[in-house]
């Protein structure tokens, strides 16, 4: 047995297990052999009637040590799980806080459950690529029935007390001190036989038998998701199994399955995701954001689509926000704006008419600038102009109250400008959102020159209490996110004037896994949205690529869905993209007019044209700094711009290609097409050392002065 990780007390005749490993109890090594040998221990002790499973801290176990998988486990949770059930002596779980996967699991083979009114229940599992394998695929629709039981496992999603109560998932809601409470039920029960095995239970069987429709309707739910994954097909497949089969055999086939995805590319790049986002939040020289310093209160500046979204972003996560326009008319706009997002989410069943009238009120429209000064957090989300924005932070500069972070969403403009115009340029920095910003969980947090740890540590925890991936990224043009995505872009025009056509490429890319391809993302955001960027950005570089087909299209006044007509055309309020020979016609004349040759592309050559220079870029944005890992990158593009998850991220991805590879190609474009191909140099050390690029990071002397640990930090005094 493990002391440090499992302890074992008796109270008053019953045996308490409790696990630790902080903060959430994940199941490492010794565990498990703990809780057999102390489930064992308590039966074989004369004084010991009853037992008590839990987790030391706020969590009972948030699933198995996802670090560990891979490696081979000397004892499984499916055998400590078949531990607890065959207990004789009854065992008690008693939950709190994170009760997830093979947590979970250990509780459903219990013969009784608690849980206190914070605990979270589910099995996430799916979201890593994998099943749940100690037995929860043949217990949960023993015990909850197999519709509930499907929903649970193929969403991952977790249930609150009051939920698993009404389930039946838990037996009763602990008040009080969770131990002595679920001590005192170990008691009330410990002589009550038989002792109730979920494996054993039998009246759900009746029931879901006759019901092979739920069955049949999962499996025809995930062939419409067209999920890659293998996980969720064998879900239904193990829970349809559970109604057939005894819980041996269906425990030993989840234990195949199990065995089969635990090694697969997918589950691999799925624990890669899970934590290069964790990694992501973590900021160098901050240990843990400032506690009691949390954004209570915020502004948005602007009541557009990307203002009004951020305030939906602050109404749903329970924070009080003001909406601050010009006009009285743009203000009716915004608010107009908001509301029928809600009403289209009542339409679809994911709100109720009282929760949007929560979160209404908890969005106050203002027209002054006087009355957003006592709010912790203002966002400006304006236009992209720098004098609009520059007078913007003057303003806020006189009546935002001292500490409030004054925060741009602008995608693209240097923050530094926007500090510029303060007096407190500590105090500013980029919450970078993306398109729908009440939607898409990618916060950028974009540190000036002149931003203090203290700001950039604030405006990410904001991003993370809106349920975002905050990540930080220095300032330079287009900062981390749109800056490494820009060089796809620019291939994916140019390509159409080397012979390539919009439905093609962006067939490529949803082949790939992106939900929606590249142009039909444009058409929704609006081509015009980009049109003035790029205007600036050749006024200010000498060497800049005209992008001829876009600039054209915005020209004869196509500008995407919202005038029915961009790459794509759209009929009669219709949002399938069809492909329209007005598009055909004005890249053939692009092509003509400036001479341009005309070829067939393999889909692979696009993939590779679009996504390496992506991976090019990448690098130079690690190499100077602008982001502090590789692995930022990679989260910024699967909560950004929805690159398939089960690829891990662009750059994990191109790991799996090989950095030399990539390099070669690299260089062949670079001869054939010039200076936007040049190599990066950290491209070109990674490939020479046949390194991971996934695994690069910045050089800390790069990185944003003020966030390099200052030299006191190293002093060896
Ligand atoms: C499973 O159980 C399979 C079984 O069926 C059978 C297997 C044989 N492992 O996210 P946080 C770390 S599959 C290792 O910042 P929060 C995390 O990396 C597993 N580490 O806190 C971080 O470390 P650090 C099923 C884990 O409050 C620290 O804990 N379970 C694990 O925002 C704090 O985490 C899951 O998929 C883990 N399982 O969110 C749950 N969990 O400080 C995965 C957390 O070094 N976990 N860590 O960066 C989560 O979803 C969230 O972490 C959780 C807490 C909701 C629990």
């Amino acid at each position: 047995m493990n002391d440090e990780v499992v302890s074992y007390e008796i109270r008053e005749r019953v045996g308490i297990i409790t696990l630790r490993n902080p903060p959430v109890n994940a199941l490492a090594p010794g565990m498990r052999e703990g809780i057999i040998d102390l489930v064992k221990a308590a039966n074989e002790n004369p004084a010991v009637d009853a037992i008590v499973l839990t987790g030391a801290g706020r969590n009972f176990i948030a699933g198995a040590d996802i670090r560990q998988f891979g490696k081979t486990r000397a004892v499984t949770s499916r055998t400590s799980a078949a531990a607890i059930e065959a207990s004789e002596k009854p065992v008690v779980a008693a939950m709190d806080g994170y009760c997830l996967g093979g947590g979970l699991e250990h509780a459903l083979a219990c013969h009784h459950r608690i849980a206190t009114p914070a605990a979270r229940l589910g099995l996430p599992e799916i979201k890593l690529g994998i099943i749940p394998a100690g037995g929860g695929t043949q217990r949960l629709p023993r015990l909850i029935g197999a519709a509930a039981a499907l929903d649970m496992i193929l969403s991952g999603r977790q249930a609150g007390a009051d939920e698993a109560l009404a389930l039946g998932l838990i037996d009763e809601i602990a008040t009080g001190d969770l131990v002595a409470f679920a001590a005192g039920v170990a008691r009330r029960i410990a002589l009550e036989r038989p002792l109730r095995k979920t494996s054993a239970l039998t009246a759900w069987r009746t029931a879901d038998r006759e019901k092979p429709e739920i069955i049949e309707m999962a499996r025809q739910a995930a062939a419409r998701k067209k999920s890659p994954l293998k996980a969720p097909g064998y879900a239904i497949e193990l829970v349809a199994a559970s109604l057939s089969v005894d819980v041996d055999a269906g425990i030993a086939l989840e234990h195949d399955r199990f065995s089969e995805l635990e090694d697969s590319d997918e589950a691999k790049a799925l624990r890669y995701a899970f934590f290069a986002e964790k990694t992501a939040g973590k900021i160098p020289g901050i240990a843990k954001p400032p506690a009691g310093d949390g954004v209570r209160s915020a502004a948005v500046v602007g009541g557009g689509t990307m203002g009004s979204g951020i305030a939906i972003a602050f109404a749903d996560a329970g924070i009080p926000v003001k909406m601050l326009e010009a006009t009285p008319e743009a203000l009716k706009r915004g608010m107009e704006r908001i509301r029928s997002t809600y009403d289209a989410r009542i339409r679809r069943k994911r709100l109720t008419p009282a929760q949007m009238q929560e979160r209404l009120a908890r969005i106050e429209p203002a027209s002054r600038y006087e009355s957003i000064g006592d709010c912790d957090a203002v966002i400006e989300a304006v236009f992209e102009r720098v004098d609009l924005k520059m007078d913007i932070f003057g303003k806020l500069d006189v009546v935002m109250k001292p500490g409030a972070l004054l925060l741009t969403n602008s995608s693209a403009i240097d923050i530094n400008v926007m500090a510029r115009a303060t007096k407190r340029p500590g105090s500013v920095a980029g919450a970078h959102f993306f398109a729908p910003a009440n939607v898409m969980k990618l916060c950028e947090i974009v540190a000036g020159d002149a931003t203090t740890i203290d700001t950039l540590g604030r405006a990410a925890a904001m991003g993370r209490a809106l349920g975002k991936i905050s990540v930080v990224a220095g300032s330079c043009d287009g900062f981390a996110a749109n800056r490494s995505r820009a060089p796809l872009v620019t291939e994916m025009m140019l390509l159409l004037e080397e012979g390539a056509l919009p439905w093609q490429i962006d067939k490529v890319m949803m082949d790939f896994g992106y939900p929606m391809g590249p142009f039909a993302v444009s058409d929704l955001s609006g081509l015009d949205v980009s049109y003035d960027t790029r205007k600036r950005r050749a006024a200010a570089d000498p060497d800049y690529r005209k992008l001829h087909v876009p600039d054209r299209l915005v020209e004869m006044g196509r500008h995407g869905q919202k005038n029915g007509a961009g790459w794509y055309r759209y009929e009669n309020n219709d949002r399938t993209p069809r492909p329209d020979a007005v598009v055909n016609q004005v890249i053939a004349d692009i092509a003509r007019e400036f001479g341009i040759p005309q070829r067939e592309f393999t889909d692979e050559e696009i993939l590779h044209r679009l996504l390496f220079a992506s991976v090019n870029e990448a690098c130079k944005i690690v190499d100077e700094g602008k982001s502090f890992r590789a692995s930022d990158i990679d989260a910024m593009w699967l909560n950004g711009f929805g690159f398939p998850r089960h690829r891990g991220g662009l750059m994990y991805w191109a790991d799996g290609i090989g950095a030399p590879a990539i390099l070669y190609q690299v260089q062949a474009w670079h001869e054939r097409y010039g200076k936007r191909w040049k190599p990066s140099p950290l491209l070109a050390r990674v490939a020479g050392e046949n390194g991971r690029l996934r695994e690069a990071v910045a050089p800390e002397t790069a990185f944003l002065p003020s966030l390099v640990p200052q030299p006191s930090t190293h002093s060896t005094k």
